[in-house]
C-alpha cells in the first residue's frame, strides 16, 4: 500500500486516482488518459496544484467557498466542536446547541417569515426533502391531488433521483430511469439563445407565462409547487430579464402554488444580498440552501420553511431525515462562516463595492470579438461566445466545442473559469480584491485571445444556420 501524500509525484497520484477514484460527472476512461489535476493547498482566492502552479479560482471551488480558503477560525470551530460533541443525532426528540443556534441565525437572516430549518448535508438532499415536503404539505391540508411540481429545462437542483428529476438537465434524466413521475418543465429565460426577435422584456414575460399555461394545463388543483434558482447557475449563469420574476410571483400567488427558491448557489452573498430571492424581489415559501452556508468547509444544506409551511408539516410526523441532519460540526462551522460574512461586511462589500467593480470589468469583455453578451449579478457572471454578435449566432460546431477550447486556454493561463456549452462562467470567492479582479479579467482576456486564434486556425468561427 503506497503511502500517498502531497509530496508524492503527480503521475503516481494520477495513476492511483484513475485506478480507484470514480469522479462525479466524468468520463473516467478519458480522464485516465489525461490524468486529473491534483489540488494540494489553497489560500484566499488562490489554489496550488501538485505541479507548482498557482491558480486563480474564478469558481470558488464549486460556487461555494464564499469567504475564501485558509480561514483559521473555521478550523478552530470544527476542532472545538469535535472535542466537545463530534456527533449526536437530531432524531428521537433530541437536539444540540450548534443545530439550534444555526437554525436561529438562519431564521434571522432569511427574509419574511422563513423561520424554520430542516437540515441536510447537501443541496441534492435538501431538494429531495423539498419534494416530499411540498407534497406532504398539500396532503396534510386535505388536497392530496396537489402533487405536480413544475420546474424548468436546464435547471440544476442536484443529481440524486429526486433532485435530478426536479432539475431539467436532459443528460441527467437520460441515466437511471429519470425523471420520476409528477414533474413538469417549462422553458428557461435564456434570452441570448432563445429570445428570437423578442425584446428581453417581452421574452421574460413570455417565459414566465409558460408557468401559467402549464398550471392551467395540469389544473391548479393538481399543482403543488414551482421550483427555480433565482439565477440559474450550473445551467450557465442565466440572468432572467427584469420582467420575469415579478410575473412568476404574480402567477404563483394567483394560483396558490408554493414557490421553492433554490438558493444553493445564490445564497449567502453571491448576488450581493444574503439571498438571491432578495435580489430578485421574490417571496418564496421554501428556500434550499447549501454550499455558501459553510463556504464549503463542511458538507451542510437545508430547507428553510415559512411559518405557513412549517405549521402544516408540524401537525404530522414527517417521515424523513438523514443521519447527519444538523451535524454538530457542520453547524458549528456554518455558524462561524455566517459570523465572518457578517462581521467582515462581505455581503455589503459585494453589493456596494467589489460587485459593481467586477461588473464593469466583466462587461468590458463584450469588446472582445468572441464575446456576445456578458451577464452578471453580484459575483456570478457569464459571457456568451459567438461567431457573430449582431445575430446572436451559435457556432456551427457542436455546442460546447468552443467553450471547451476556451476553458482549456483558461486552465493554461492558471485561471479557473468554466464553460457551460458555449458560455463561460465565473463565481469567484466573495472576498476577491479589486487587484485580483483585474488579474482575473486580464487572464480571461488573454485566454479569449488565444482561443480566438485557435478557432480561426481550425475554421471554427462559423455560425450555425438559424432555425
Ligand atoms: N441546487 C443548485 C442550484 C445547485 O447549484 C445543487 C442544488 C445540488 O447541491 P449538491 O450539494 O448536492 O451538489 C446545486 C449544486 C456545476 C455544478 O458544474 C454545480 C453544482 C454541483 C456540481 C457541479 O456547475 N451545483
Amino acid at each position: 500500500m503506497p503511502n500517498l501524500s502531497t509530496n508524492t509525484p503527480t503521475a503516481e497520484l494520477q495513476a492511483a486516482d484513475a485506478a480507484h477514484h470514480m469522479h462525479p460527472f466524468t468520463h473516467a476512461a478519458g480522464l485516465a488518459k489525461k490524468g486529473a489535476r491534483i489540488i494540494t493547498r489553497a489560500e484566499g482566492v488562490w489554489l496550488n496544484d501538485s505541479e507548482g502552479h498557482r491558480i486563480l479560482d474564478g469558481m470558488a471551488g464549486l460556487w461555494c467557498v464564499n469567504v475564501g480558503y485558509g480561514r483559521e477560525t473555521l478550523v478552530e470551530a470544527a476542532a472545538k466542536q469535535m472535542r466537545e460533541l463530534p456527533f449526536y443525532n437530531t432524531f428521537f426528540q433530541t437536539s444540540h446547541v450548534p443545530a439550534i443556534a444555526l437554525a436561529e441565525r438562519l431564521a434571522q437572516l432569511a427574509p419574511g417569515d422563513l423561520n424554520h430549518v430542516f437540515y441536510s448535508c447537501s443541496g441534492s438532499e435538501a431538494n429531495d426533502t423539498n419534494l416530499r415536503l411540498v407534497r406532504t404539505y398539500w396532503a396534510e391540508k386535505g388536497q392530496p391531488d396537489k402533487q405536480w411540481i413544475i420546474s424548468r429545462w436546464n435547471a440544476y437542483h442536484g443529481s440524486s433521483v429526486g433532485s435530478g428529476s426536479l432539475g431539467g438537465m436532459k443528460g441527467i434524466h437520460a441515466q437511471g430511469g429519470m425523471p420520476i413521475p409528477g414533474i413538469a418543465y417549462i422553458d428557461q429565460p435564456n434570452w441570448w439563445s432563445e429570445g428570437g426577435d423578442l425584446s428581453p422584456e417581452e421574452f421574460g414575460l413570455e417565459r414566465a407565462r409558460q408557468l401559467e399555461a402549464k398550471i392551467l394545463e395540469l389544473g391548479p388543483e393538481n399543482v403543488a409547487a414551482f421550483i427555480a434558482e433565482p439565477v440559474q447557475g450550473a445551467g450557465g449563469v442565466i440572468v432572467p430579464p427584469d420582467t420575469y420574476w415579478p410575473e412568476i410571483q404574480r402567477i404563483v400567488d394567483q394560483y396558490g402554488i408554493l414557490l421553492i427558491a433554490d438558493e444553493v448557489i445564490c445564497g449567502f452573498g453571491r448576488t450581493g444580498n444574503w439571498f438571491g430571492s432578495q435580489t430578485m424581489g421574490i417571496r418564496p415559501d421554501i428556500m434550499t440552501v447549501a454550499k455558501g452556508l459553510s463556504s464549503g468547509y463542511q458538507p451542510i444544506g437545508g430547507s428553510i420553511l415559512s411559518d405557513k409551511v412549517a405549521e402544516v408539516i408540524g401537525n404530522c410526523e414527517f417521515n424523513h431525515g438523514y443521519t447527519y441532519s444538523g451535524h454538530p460540526v457542520a453547524c458549528a462551522v456554518a455558524l462561524e462562516n455566517l459570523r465572518i460574512l457578517d462581521d467582515e461586511g462581505i455581503v455589503t462589500r459585494v453589493r456596494e463595492e467589489t460587485g459593481p467593480y467586477l461588473k464593469e470589468k466583466f462587461e468590458s469583455l463584450t469588446e472582445h470579438p468572441l464575446v456576445g453578451e456578458a451577464k452578471i449579478v453580484g459575483m456570478m457572471g457569464s459571457i456568451a461566445l459567438t461567431p457573430d454578435k449582431a445575430s446572436r449566432a451559435a457556432f456551427e460546431a457542436e455546442a460546447g466545442t468552443v467553450g471547451y477550447i476556451t476553458r482549456e486556454r483558461c486552465f493554461a493561463n492558471n485561471l479557473i473559469m468554466r464553460h457551460v456549452g458555449d458560455r463561460m462562467i465565473i463565481s469567484p470567492p466573495l472576498v476577491i480584491s479589486k487587484d485580483e479582479i483585474d488579474e482575473l479579467i486580464k487572464r480571461a482576456w488573454q485566454s479569449l485571445d488565444e482561443a480566438h486564434v485557435k478557432l480561426k486556425d481550425e475554421g471554427l468561427m462559423k455560425a450555425a444556420v438559424r432555425n
